[in-house]
Formats: structure tokens, C-alpha cells, sequence
């Protein structure tokens, strides 16, 4: 039994898990962690000043010698300067979310950087591979931070059947039985952000850890619709206010309001105002552990899954 992929292959990674860029959450120390026990690490740039982000990957460069990758968040208002920036450092690869990253396409891919955007829909699938994607990862609306609208389990195969290139499954995925069922829906590898946000190495202020063991089923919700950037967070005030002014249709407020509140709750720990972005899979998080740990529990338990299906044909 073995879960190698082509996305293994084309990233040189022991196992198919790729973890989420998630900005001011996903520093060199949780990629580096990731990157060492056999997966993708992600350095989440989100909005971070140029500066800062190299020295994260130079950081990321001294705890691994394996691959990993960095997150670039399209919104962020210096994003040519980012760009520019990881042409110059080394990086592996780059993953990107939240737009269409059309524009930087040749330049990352000229100086052999491997390009994996982020898509929510089938048509930025197929625009995406046009010009030259080397995988894709689609992100169902189970998913953490800014989504679309659809849900990973109908996502994932209408983007297998749409592309050649190895697709990877986001949203939702916590465990090795999400694992298994991305497989069993064509995917080749898996993009998992919450259970990481619960490794040792995460820097996030432990109050955030701590809302997530505890989330139930239901405790997440999506704020912001009205400003066409749809945003899901753990319940909490801030949330409330937001859903409050979605309901008046008041997009610029939620706009002035949220301004500030990610990095407010992941690195100074305010939960109750703060905007504890993570995934529906909260709820299946419970135990805070290394990476390597998690790693191996949801590589071990996807095997054991995929062994158990009726049919399988083991390799
Ligand atoms: O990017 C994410 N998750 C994020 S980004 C983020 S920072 C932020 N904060 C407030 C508002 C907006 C962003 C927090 N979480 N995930 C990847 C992802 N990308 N999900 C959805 C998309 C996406 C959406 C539209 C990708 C492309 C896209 O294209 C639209 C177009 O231009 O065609």
C-alpha cells in the first residue's frame, strides 16, 4: 500500500498532504515541521511585509532541507513586490489563493518555481492548467478563511474529470478517512489547514488552539458574504457583528470592522473579537501534537481505510 501520487512525484514529497498557507498562522516553524516529517510545509504570506517574508523562508531554508512552499494571498495589496521576491530567493513551489494568479504564471514558472493555485470552480480549474499550472488544489466551502460555494465532495470530481494535472482535495479534510475519500473522488493528494493550526510548532496564540479542540459541529460560520469575499470563522462577537451587518447589507463596515482581526486573534490570542478563521473540521480536531504526529496518524489510518474498501487493489 502506498499513497504515492503523481503530486508526490512533481513535488518530491514522502506523503500526499499538503499543508494550508494560512496567513499569520503558517510560519517557518509549522512549515519547516511539516516539511521534515514527509509533507509539503507552507509559509502563509497573507499580508506580511516583503522583508519579513524572506526571512520567514530563509527561516524555513534553515529547519528543512525538503521542499516546501509559499502561500501568496492575491488581495494583498503588494503583491508584485511578494512576487518579485520569491523569484529572487529560492522557493520550491507556490500555492495560491483568494484571485487568479494568470498574471505571474511565466515569471514564477521561467525560474522553475512549480505554480499550484487554488481554485473554487471548475472554469478557474481549466483557465488555470491553460496556462500551465503543474496541480491544482480545489477548496471546497468546509474549508477555513475565504471560500466559494462549493462543497469538497462535489468539487474534487468535477475538477478530476475537467484537468489532467494532479488535483488535491481542501476543505473538511482532517483525518486519513478524508484522505481515503479524496482518493476514492480521483484526488492525489489532500491540503489539510485546521488539524495543522494544532500542531506543537504552530505559533498561533494558544487561545486559538484552544477554541478549536473545543468547537462542536455546528460552531463555525461564514461572515462577509455581502462584500463578495466570504470569510468562515469559528462563532464568536466579532462574528456576530458581522453576521449583523451582512444581514443590513453593510459591506464597507464589515470591511472597516474586520480590518486587523486575523492577526488579532492568531497572534495575540483575542478570541472573543479577533477573527479565529479555521474549517468545519474544528470539530474533529482534538489533541495538540507534532506535526510529524499528525503526519503519520492520517497517513496510517488512510492506508488501513483504503485497505478496507471492498475491491481495493493494493500496491
Ligand atoms: O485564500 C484562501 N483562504 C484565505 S485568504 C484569507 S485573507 C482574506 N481575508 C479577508 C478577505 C479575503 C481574504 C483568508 N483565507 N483560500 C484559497 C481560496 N482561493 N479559496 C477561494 C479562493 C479563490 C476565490 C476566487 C480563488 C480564486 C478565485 O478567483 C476569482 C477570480 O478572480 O476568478
Amino acid at each position: 500500500m502506498s499513497l504515492k501520487t503523481r503530486l508526490t512525484t512533481l513535488l518530491g514529497i514522502e506523503h500526499p498532504i499538503i499543508q494550508g498557507g494560512m496567513a499569520w498562522t503558517a510560519t517557518a516553524e509549522l512549515a519547516g515541521a511539516v516539511s521534515n516529517a514527509g509533507g509539503l510545509g507552507i509559509i502563509g504570506a497573507g499580508h506580511m511585509p516583503t522583508d519579513l517574508l524572506r526571512e520567514q523562508i530563509r527561516n524555513t531554508k534553515a529547519i528543512t532541507d525538503k521542499p516546501f512552499g509559499v502561500n501568496l494571498m492575491l488581495l494583498t495589496p503588494h503583491i508584485d513586490e511578494l512576487v518579485q521576491m520569491v523569484l529572487d530567493e529560492y522557493v520550491p513551489m507556490v500555492t495560491t489563493g483568494a484571485g487568479n494568479p494568470g498574471k505571474y504564471m511565466t515569471a514564477l514558472k521561467d525560474v522553475g518555481v512549480k505554480v499550484v493555485p487554488i481554485v473554487p470552480s471548475v472554469a478557474l480549474a481549466k483557465r488555470m492548467e491553460s496556462i500551465g499550472a503543474d496541480a491544482l488544489i480545489g477548496e471546497g466551502m468546509e474549508a477555513g478563511g475565504h471560500i466559494g460555494d462549493l462543497t469538497t465532495m462535489v468539487l474534487t470530481p468535477q475538477l478530476v474529470d475537467a484537468v489532467d494535472v494532479p488535483v488535491v482535495a481542501a476543505g473538511g479534510i482532517a483525518d486519513g478517512r478524508g484522505i481515503a475519500a479524496a482518493f476514492a473522488l480521483g484526488a492525489e493528494g489532500v491540503q489539510v489547514g485546521t488539524r495543522f493550526m494544532c500542531a506543537e510548532e504552530c505559533t498561533i496564540h494558544p487561545a486559538v488552539k484552544e477554541e478549536i479542540l473545543k468547537a462542536k459541529d455546528r460552531d463555525t460560520v461564514v461572515t462577509g458574504r455581502s462584500t463578495g469575499h466570504p470569510v468562515r470563522v469559528i462563532k464568536n462577537k466579532l462574528a456576530r457583528q458581522i453576521m449583523e451587518l451582512d444581514r443590513d447589507n453593510k459591506p464597507e463596515e464589515i470591511e472597516a470592522l474586520g480590518t486587523g482581526k486575523l492577526a488579532l486573534a492568531m497572534r495575540q490570542g483575542d478570541v472573543d473579537m479577533g477573527s479565529v478563521m479555521a474549517g468545519q473540521a474544528s470539530a474533529m480536531v482534538d489533541t495538540i501534537e507534532p506535526a510529524a504526529a499528525i503526519i503519520a496518524a492520517m497517513v496510517a489510518e488512510a492506508e488501513s481505510v483504503m485497505k478496507s474498501m471492498p475491491g481495493h487493489v493494493g500496491s
